[in-house]
C-alpha cells in the first residue's frame, strides 16, 4: 500500500473534482446498470462528505453512487494499472467499465485494486464507486447500540460523539507501476551516538532473484547499499555518520531512493528512535512532552473530506500556541496530513477507528474483532514509515457495561463477563499492534471511570478525564484536587508515563462571566490553566492534549448545541477563544513558534 508517486517510471492521475452522484436508498443500483451509467445524477465534489454538500442529504447514510469518466494515458500501456481510493466511509465498492473490481470495509484507510485488464485504451473509461454508511452494532465504530454514556443518546444513533459523515473523503486516483514493481518498503531507524542507522526491507511483486540499490539522499554525503532479492525480498542496513536526527524541533527528512532494474520509489524518512524509560517518553534518547490536542477531520462544506488549505492553516494555528503533538482522534487521518506532520515535526498518536468499543456479546465482539484486526494492519501498513508517528492507539474509550464516572476502578468486577471480555479483547489488539511494529509504542485511551486494568498492557497510559466538566462541573478547586489524586493513583498503579489525551470544557464563543461559569470563555481558560498547572507538578505526565482543537460537528442531542461539540479552543471557523492565550503561556518557549510553523 505504498503511496502512489510520480517519477519517470511510475505515474498517477488524480481524479479529484466534480463527479456524478446519485443516492440509492432502495439499493437497486447494481442490478439496474448503475455501474455503467447514472441517469439523472447530480454533481458532487470528491473528496468531500455528501452530508455537507446537500442539505437534504445531511442525515442520509444509505447507499450512494459516484461516477466519473476518464481516459487512461496512452503512455501507461504495458504497465500495471490500479485504482486507489484514499478513503470511503464506511463501505465502498469499485466498478471499472461495468465490472466490479472489489469492495472495502472501514472508513478511513486507503484501498486499491488492479484494473490493468479492464482498461480501454484510447477511449473513455467509466469509473463507478458505491458507498454506504449504515450505522450497525457490529461495525467499528458502532451505531444503533445503547451507549454506556446514556446522555449521548443521539440522532443519528452513534456510540461516538462526532458526525458520521459519509462519502469519498480522500482522493481517488489511477496509478501505474512497471510489471515488476516495488510492492512494499519498511524502514527502521536507529541511533548510536552521532551515527544513524537505516534498515530497509523491500518487497517486490515478483519472487525471482533480482538486484537493486538503496540510497539515502539529503545528508552531507549520500549513503548507498545494494539490495539482493531472494524470494522477492531484500534487506539492507546503512550507517549514517554525523546523521541529522528527526525531531519535533528539527524535522529533518532524508530521501530514501530505492531502485530495481525496472522500478524506482522515493520515500521521505526521518532518523529517530522512540522509547519509554521509567516515567518518560524518549525521542532520540531524550525526554519529550507530547503537548497539543485531540482533533477531528471536520469543516463546513467539506465535512470529513480532505481540505488542504484547512490542513495548512490548522498546522500553523497549532504551532502558534506551541503545540508539538496531537492524536488522530478517532480514526486514521489523511496521508497528506501524515506527510505534513513529518515535514513540520508533529508527534503523532495514530489511532484506529475503534472508538467506544462495547463488549456486549461474543457474537458481536467476534465481528468487531475481525474489523479491528484488519484496521490495525491497514493502518500500520500505511503509516509505518512516518517518523511523526510515535504511538499507535488501538482504541479510544472502550466502554465497560457499567460506567461510574466519579470512581476510579482499578480491577473492575470480575464476575461481570464484559470486564473479562474487554480485557482479553484489548490485550489482543495491543499485542497485535506491537507484533506488527515493535519499534513504536502502543496504547489505548481509557475512559473516565473505566478500568485501569484494561490499560495495563500499554507502553504509555493515555486517559481522558473530565473533572470540572462531566463531574464536579463548576467546582474547579474540587475538580483539580480529584484530578491531582487520580493522576498519582494512575501512576502508582500502572507505572507508565501518562498522557492526558482529553480534558476540556464546552465553550460558547463570546459567552463571558465573572466569576467564570460553565460554557463561558473564562471557565474554559481557567479549566485549561488548572489542568496544565496540576500536570506541571508531575514529572510522569508526558503530555497534555486538550479536547478539543476546534469545535466540530457532532450528532444532535441535548448535550450538543446546534449539533456541535464546542470544546474547541478555536471555533469551527478557527477563531480563537480565550483559552488559546493560556496555552501560549504554557507551551510557547522563548521565541516560540512563528507563523511559518517552524520553531525558532
Ligand atoms: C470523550 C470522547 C470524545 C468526546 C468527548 C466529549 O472520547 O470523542 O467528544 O468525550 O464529551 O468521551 O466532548
Amino acid at each position: 500500500m505504498l503511496n502512489p508517486i510520480q517519477n519517470n517510471v511510475r505515474h498517477k492521475l488524480d481524479l479529484s473534482g466534480i463527479w456524478d452522484f446519485k443516492i440509492d436508498p432502495d439499493e437497486i443500483g447494481e442490478q439496474s446498470g448503475w455501474p455503467n451509467a447514472l441517469a439523472d445524477a447530480g454533481p458532487i465534489a470528491v473528496p468531500g462528505s455528501w452530508n455537507e454538500q446537500y442539505a437534504d442529504l445531511f442525515e442520509y447514510l444509505g447507499v450512494a453512487w459516484y461516477m466519473r469518466r476518464t481516459y487512461v494515458p496512452q503512455t501507461w500501456q504495458g504497465q500495471r494499472v490500479f485504482i486507489r481510493v484514499g478513503s470511503a466511509n464506511y463501505f465502498g465498492t469499485v466498478y471499472v467499465n461495468g465490472t466490479k473490481v472489489g469492495s472495502h470495509e472501514g472508513g478511513h484507510l486507503p484501498f486499491a485494486f488492479e484494473v490493468t485488464k479492464l482498461v480501454r485504451w484510447g477511449e473513455e473509461n467509466v469509473i463507478a464507486i458505491s458507498v454506504e454508511n449504515h450505522l450497525k452494532p457490529t461495525r467499528v465504530p458502532s451505531g444503533k447500540l445503547p451507549s454506556a454514556l446514556g446522555a449521548f443518546a443521539s440522532f443519528p444513533s452513534t456510540t461516538f460523539d462526532f458526525y458520521p459523515y459519509a462519502g469519498i473523503h480522500r482522493p481517488v486516483m489511477l496509478y501505474a507501476v512497471p510489471q515488476d514493481y516495488i510492492e512494499d518498503v519498511t524502514v527502521v531507524t536507529g541511533i548510536d551516538g552521532t551515527e544513524g542507522s537505516v534498515k530497509v526491507m523491500v518487497r517486490l511483486n515478483t519472487s525471482g532473484a533480482a538486484q537493486g540499490s538503496v540510497r539515502l539522499v539529503g545528508g552531507d554525503a549520500p549513503v548507498e547499499a545494494d539490495l539482493r532479492f531472494s524470494g522477492g525480498v531484500a534487506e539492507a542496513e546503512m550507517r549514517v555518520p554525523g546523521a541529522r536526527f528527526w525531531s519535533d524541533t528539527d524535522p529533518f527528512l532524508y530521501d530514501l531512493v530505492i531502485e530495481t532494474a525496472s522500478d524506482r520509489y522515493t520515500l521521505p524518512i526521518g532518523i529517530r528512535t522512540v522509547a519509554v524509560r521509567d516515567n518518560q517518553i524518549l525521542l532520540n534518547g531524550r525526554p519529550v512532552k507530547m503537548n497539543g490536542f485531540g482533533r477531528h477531520e471536520d469543516f463546513y462544506a467539506s465535512g470529513r473530506g480532505l481540505n488542504l488549505p484547512l490542513l495548512v492553516k490548522d498546522y500553523q494555528l497549532m504551532r502558534s500556541v506551541g503545540a508539538n503533538s496531537y492524536r488522530t482522534s478517532h480514526y486514521p487521518y489523511s496521508e497528506e496530513e501524515m506527510r505534513l506532520a513529518d515535514s513540520t515535526g508533529f508527534l503523532i498518536i495514530d489511532e484506529t477507528p475503534a472508538v467506544s468499543l462495547q463488549f456486549d456479546s461474543e457474537e458481536n465482539m467476534a465481528e468487531r474483532m475481525r474489523i479491528c484486526w484488519q484496521q490495525i494492519e491497514e493502518l500500520i501498513t500505511r503509516d509505518k514509515n512516518h517518523p511523526s508517528v510515535l504511538i499507535w492507539s488501538v482504541a479510544n474509550e472502550p466502554q465497560p457495561q457499567k460506567l461510574n464516572l466519579t470512581k476510579v476502578d482499578v480491577e473492575g468486577n470480575r464476575a461481570d463477563p464484559s470486564v473479562v471480555w474487554g480485557k482479553q479483547f484489548l490485550d489482543t489488539l495491543v499485542r497485535h499492534a506491537r507484533e506488527l511494529d515493535p519499534t513504536r509504542l502502543v496504547t489505548l485511551v481509557g475512559v473516565m471511570g473505566g478500568l485501569m486494568d484494561w490499560l495495563r498492557e500499554c507502553d504509555v497510559t493515555c486517559i481522558n478525564r473530565y473533572w470540572g466538566w462531566y463531574v464536579d462541573g463548576g467546582q474547579m478547586d474540587k475538580a483539580l484536587t480529584q484530578l491531582d489524586e487520580e493522576l498519582d493513583l494512575t501512576w502508582q498503579t500502572l507505572r507508565k508515563p501518562i498522557i492526558m489525551t482529553e480534558f476540556g470544557a464546552d465553550t460558547m464563543v463570546g459567552f463571558h462571566s465573572q466569576p467564570p461559569l460553565m460554557w463561558t470563555e473564562e471557565y474554559q481558560a481557567e479549566y485549561v490553566r488548572g489542568h496544565l498547572e496540576v500536570a506541571a507538578r508531575k514529572d510522569f505526565v508526558a503530555g497534555m492534549q486538550v479536547w478539543h482543537y476546534a469545535d466540530f460537528a457532532a450528532v444532535q442531542s441535548v448535550m450538543r448545541v446546534g449539533g456541535v461539540n464546542m470544546r474547541g479552543v478555536f471555533t469551527r471557523t478557527r477563531q480563537p477563544k480565550m483559552a488559546v492565550e493560556v496555552l501560549r503561556e504554557f507551551w510557547v518557549k522563548d521565541g516560540g513558534a512563528t507563523d511559518s510553523g517552524k520553531a525558532e
